[in-house]
């Protein structure tokens, strides 16, 4: 496997894998909601393991991108920790919607997002700057719902159009933590993914529940920009050998 068409292909992605309305969507919009990716076992798996890691890594999450955020609790490099999460890889209506977005990619990384009760609010911003108006964008987000999104637990909220408008929340805005008018709050049912292009404006809200919100980010970069986590050095033997040419291919490991 030499190109990422011989990888989509060998790992059955067509482009009738979406409807045309989705990739309409993610032109104009800059986001799809796809319902019903993670079965109700999977997702299972998926919060069992979460509960497992974050107990275990503790104060140490996340030090493979640095540490932890402030009011969420992360954990990094999930592709080298559990069957559950290398299956991610092979989602065609994902993988059909990130070829749209980026054409020529790899994975960027993947990490888990938990807004914690009470906090979790970010700034509106883009994953990686403002988008340049040639349409060769940078990075393209799936975000996984291993809970609920809803008014009021912290989902994300995006502004539609905003990887079309050249331009940073923090040049046209005042305060980039207030509301904008023309934002949508991103709920849906846990098992939902939503594929966003990463120059939308979006961030985290406050969780004002008592339970933590839980997502996963499985992000995807153009292949020539650099990894978030580079996977070829964080690849474990056990997961490499596991993974088809295809996987590997996408990790490019
Ligand atoms: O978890 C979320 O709702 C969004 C997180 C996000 O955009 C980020 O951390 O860059
Ligand atoms: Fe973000």
């Amino acid at each position: 496997v030499t190109s990422v068409e011989a990888a989509l292909d060998a790992l059955g992605v067509t482009s009738g894998a979406l409807p045309a309305e989705a990739y309409a969507e993610l032109d104009d919009r800059g986001f799809v909601v796809l319902p019903e990716v993670i079965d109700p076992d999977w997702l299972e798996q998926i919060r069992d393991r979460l509960a497992e890691l974050q107990e275990r890594e503790g104060r140490a999450a996340a030090h493979e991108v640095g540490g932890g955020q402030p009011g969420a609790d992360l954990l990094a490099d999930l592709i080298n920790k559990g069957e559950m999460f290398e299956r991610m890889l092979r989602e065609p209506r994902v993988l059909a919607g990130v070829r749209h977005v980026l054409g020529d990619f790899r994975v960027n990384s993947l990490n888990a997002r938990a807004a914690r009760p009470g906090e979790g609010d970010q700034h509106l911003h883009s994953d990686c700057g403002a988008a340049r108006g040639d349409g060769r964008f940078k990075i393209c987000n799936s975000i996984w719902l291993v809970d609920d999104f809803t008014a009021d637990n912290g989902a994300t909220r995006a502004v539609p159009g905003t990887h079309r408008s050249g331009q940073l929340p923090a040049e046209v805005m005042d305060d980039v933590f207030a509301p904008n008018p023309d934002e949508v709050l991103l709920t849906a049912e846990a098992g939902t993914v939503i594929v966003f292009n990463a120059h939308v404006w979006h961030g985290g809200t406050r969780n004002r529940t008592a339970a933590p919100r839980r997502g996963l980010t499985l992000s995807f970069c153009r292949r020539d920009e650099p990894q978030q986590l580079n996977q070829a050095e964080y690849i474990r033997p056990a997961v490499y050998e596991r993974l088809s040419p295809a996987e590997r291919y996408l990790l490019d490991v």
